[in-house]
């Protein structure tokens, strides 16, 4: 009896332990479930053969071991020679592959690696070959265990894979009081007050998905900066963050605080042109090497959102980077400096803009098109900056809405290499309760032709150096993870993450392939659960911008905390807060005209662009009301009126979250209790939100359509002063404002 009660005590324990609880993110390395393939495997890997050892071939061969084991239910053991099904796994300057490879031509630049099977000295094997740095190795051996994990056979492999991109980065938007600026899910998971002492587990779990996915950079600290993290007492918390992620191929970068010489350096002044200042810098920057020898360098916001900057000073944003920059050279930093920027100085203003015939319904707007101000700003710098500092530019021309079209920067900026900067967090993408998969939304901006160098001139070409050759490119992403058990609040909030870091590795994959990828490590690869979810996930950020924003509308959120709808606010406290300046409905119809008769924010774009969006009869009808200010009847593709369009938007997002409920509840036999339940109340909420975008907006907008929501919808179930009224004082995410 009493054994009886202690298997039972085990076996509760160990559930509890390794409950899918989400910790294990993508990494889970669960025994293979199908015997045949679970044969298969054992057949062709029979043991594991390092060549040579370094920080990062010790973490990789950690990995692999582990991973082998979980998979394959049986430890696998190191062999020194060669002998059937071992796996062979080291960097190309090794003696074994130096022989192995002899003369042969192997391509895979710094960080790349391939993974073959071959008959070598009589014996069936599989090599994982990394570049030199070892990272590459590193990166074989995810990939190795990826094929396992997604049910791959691997019976004949040929993989080489370079990335496109060398920098590949997540910036965490973290505060040193650990609220996260936009995070949802939990505090930061930087305990800086415990750092240096004491090192929590998960940083090194950070660092294990970070380089399963290919990301290799991390920017610790929030945008908007405080100057202390670049002090010796915050230093040294940084540099044991360094030390852990190191081997595994991870930098760390800061945000550098423009006016850090006053704040803690003691000095009257932070213009760039200054001596004391830029030699302020200098030792700063040599400080920060001695505490970080491999320290990536800065990421700045500066002159947007209240940052100090060179403007404060009378200089340019080139000025502030170049004497960054030139402080970072000799140790090989760079400067990732955002050009994020719409700062209150008046800017030029089209005579006709505004002159569309507004009658008396029309909020009162400012004449100017926020639209417009990075590309103003930046334009005329290009080609001044420092050769290590890149400019990082948000997906699209205004801030991470559901839908935007590309910046015009991507294909403005010929002799300035530029980082692409996604937001992973869902600030606008319903924040942590919303299921979106945002790899359609990178892809729709990375496939998205500039014609900068004529056809095929893709924003993805055109930063990762195929279009002009650049010495150095990069791709960041506003990370969404926190200290939440699961990491991003949202069990599919991790698929952002992974998204984002196959796709800064290589944007030619497609979103259908890194949902495939994602759900089968993360939940099971069984076919009718992986086909039914991977449909979910792939409609999901079309669905949200149906029930949100369609047919290009943006920026109608609620004011701040940015949770809800609130097309009606018109009193922020700057013009371009205000959702009313966005959309500028009234009685004629609604849209922002940013065609050459309006901002001409148009102009921005190359001519083949320009063209086919300038048009109301061409433009693309997901971008018709970003671009034009639209007739309530215009006839859209539907045949539909503009009016009955919106309507039908609206009500098919809430339909599609229905479906996506439905079906979601058929596959409760399919997952874990736990995250089956923590997705099911989530996509509750998520309709119940969707129904509310749906009926604020509508109302709202049919005051001034002044016609019917068609009969055969639904009724909104309160009006338009009950939506008006709600308010969120405590909506997460404001951290650090
Ligand atoms: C870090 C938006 C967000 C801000 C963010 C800013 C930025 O405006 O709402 O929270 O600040 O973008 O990207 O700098």
């Amino acid at each position: 009896m009493k054994r009886y009660c202690f298997a039972i005590c085990l076996l509760l324990c160990s559930s509890i332990l390794f409950g899918e609880d989400g910790y294990r993110l993508w990494l889970r390395y669960d025994k293979i479930d199908d015997p045949t393939l679970l044969k298969e495997y054992r057949t062709a890997i029979s043991s594991i053969s390092f060549q040579g050892s370094s920080p990062t071939l010790d973490v990789a061969k950690k990995e692999l071991m582990n991973g082998l084991e979980g998979l394959l239910d049986k430890k696998i053991p190191e062999q020194k020679i060669l002998v059937d099904g071992c796996v062979v796994v080291g960097t190309l300057s090794s003696p074994f592959f130096q022989e192995y490879y002899k003369n042969d031509d192997v391509s895979i630049g710094r960080e790349g690696f391939t993974i073959h099977t071959a008959k070598y000295r009589g014996k069936n094997i599989t090599l994982i070959t990394g570049a030199d740095g070892d990272a590459g190795v590193l990166y074989g051996v995810f990939q190795f265990l990826r094929l396992l994990q997604t049910h791959q056979s691997i019976a004949k492999i040929s993989i080489i894979s370079v990335p496109k991109i060398q920098n590949r980065i997540l910036d965490h938007w973290d505060n040193l009081n650990r609220t996260v600026e936009r995070g949802y899910a939990g505090a930061s998971i930087w305990n800086w007050h415990l750092l240096p002492g004491y090192i929590d587990k998960r940083y090194v779990d950070y660092a294990r998905a970070n380089a399963s996915i290919g990301i290799n950079g991390t920017v610790l600290t929030n945008v908007s900066a405080n100057a202390l993290v670049l002090t010796r007492q915050y230093l040294e918390k940084v540099a044991e963050l360094a030390n852990v992620f190191r081997p595994y191929g991870i930098k760390v970068y800061l945000t550098a605080r423009f006016t850090a010489p006053i704040e803690i350096g003691g000095l009257k002044t932070a213009d760039p042109l200054d001596p004391a200042v830029q030699n302020w810098w200098k030792q700063k920057v040599d400080e920060i090497y001695t505490y970080v020898p491999d320290f990536g360098g800065f990421l700045v916001k500066a002159n947007s959102e209240g940052q100090p900057g060179p403007q404060t000073y009378g200089r340019t944003h080139a000025d502030g980077a170049n004497m960054l920059a030139d402080a970072l050279a000799p140790h090989k930093g760079i400067v990732m400096w955002r050009a994020f920027v719409y700062d209150v100085r008046p800017q030029k203003v089209n005579e006709n803009f505004d002159s569309h015939k507004v009658d008396s319904t029309a909020p009162n707007i400012a004449a100017s098109d926020r639209a417009k101000q990075a590309y103003d700003e930046f334009k005329p710098l290009d080609g001044k900056f420092r050769k290590n500092v890149l400019v990082q530019v948000k997906n699209g021309p205004i801030d991470f809405q559901p839908r935007e079209p590309f910046s015009p920067l991507f294909g403005g900026m010929e002799h300035t290499p530029l980082v692409m900067e996604f937001q992973i967090t869902q600030e606008y993408l319903g924040q942590a309760t919303n299921l979106v998969f945002e790899a359609p939304l990178f892809k729709e901006c990375l496939d998205a032709d500039t014609y900068a160098k004529g056809k095929g001139s893709t924003v993805a070409r055109m930063i990762d150096g195929s279009v002009e050759k650049y010495p150095t490119t990069a791709i960041a992403g506003v990370s969404n993870i926190g200290n939440e058990r699961n990491w991003t609040g949202h069990p599919f909030g991790q698929a952002n993450w992974y998204a984002f870091g196959r796709i800064a590795w290589d944007h030619d994959l497609s979103a259908e392939q890194i949902a495939d990828e994602w759900l089968r490590q993360t939940f099971s690869n069984d076919p009718h659960f992986v086909a039914s979810t991977k449909k979910i996930m792939l409609m999901s950020r079309e669905t949200l911008v149906s029930y949100m924003t369609p047919l290009g509308l943006h920026h109608i959120m609620g004011t701040g905390h940015h949770y809800g709808p609130a097309p009606w606010v018109s009193n922020a406290g700057r013009a371009d807060w205000n959702p009313v300046y966005y959309h500028r409905a009234d009685s004629l119809g609604i849209g922002f005209d940013r065609t050459s008769n309006g901002s001409n924010a148009i102009s921005q774009y190359s001519p083949e662009v320009r063209e086919q969006w300038d048009n109301l009869n061409t433009c693309n009808e997901k971008y018709i009301l970003w671009f034009h200010h639209v007739p309530w009847k215009f006839k859209m593709h539907s045949g539909r009126t503009l009016w009955d369009e919106l309507c039908y938007k609206y009500y098919s997002g809430v339909d599609s979250v229905r479906w996506i409920q439905k079906t979601w509840n058929d596959l409760k036999n399919y997952v874990d209790a736990e995250r089956f339940d923590q997705v099911k109340m989530l996509l509750a909420v998520q309709e119940k939100e969707a129904v509310w975008w749906r009926n604020a907006c509508l109302l709202y907008f049919q005051t001034f359509s002044k016609m019917p929501i068609p009969s055969k919808y639904e009724k909104p179930d309160h009006d338009l002063e009950y939506y008006e009224a709600l308010k969120f004082p405590y909506a997460p995410g404001n951290g650090g404002l």
